[in-house]
């Protein structure tokens, strides 16, 4: 009878611990405020692995230029980027070498804008289905 509720003690200890660690928030996962150079440029460096964008959230202001720069973390895997809102001055494709690469433009409008890569292996789920996908937001 003691050692069952014990048992039963601890085991409900176990799932406290481990539903507390759940709520860990990963500090990759914080938005990405793009700090402006003294030149007038706000500047993101973007990491493209398998699956995911660091950062995947990243924070930008409106009418003010902006430079991605992009990479990806190995050359196994194909990766691009894409952003698909010429509404608001982003339409970019582009292919992510393990070699940094400038994007540039400006955007134009407030609100949540997403990216994504855009490769797929035949029968395959997309990579974005798999992860690579995260939001631009543009503030005032
Ligand atoms: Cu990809």
């Amino acid at each position: 009878m003691y050692l069952s509720i014990i048992l039963i003690l601890s085991a409900i200890v176990l799932v406290s611990q481990v539903d507390h660690s759940a709520f860990t928030v990963d500090p990759e996962q914080k938005p990405f405020v793009a700090p402006v150079g003294r030149d007038g440029v706000q500047r993101v460096q973007i990491l493209a692995g398998e699956y995911f964008f660091t950062p995947k959230e990243i924070v930008l202001r409106v009418n003010v230029p902006v430079e991605l720069l992009v990479k990806k973390a190995s050359n196994v895997v194909p990766h691009d980027i894409v952003i698909k809102s010429p509404e608001a001055g982003m339409d970019i494709d582009e292919n992510i070498g393990t070699e940094p690469k400038t994007i540039k433009f400006t955007p134009t409008k407030t609100g949540r804008f997403p990216f994504y890569c855009s490769k797929k292996f035949p029968f395959f789920k997309s990579h974005r289905e798999r992860g690579m996908e995260g939001v631009i937001e543009v503030i005032p």
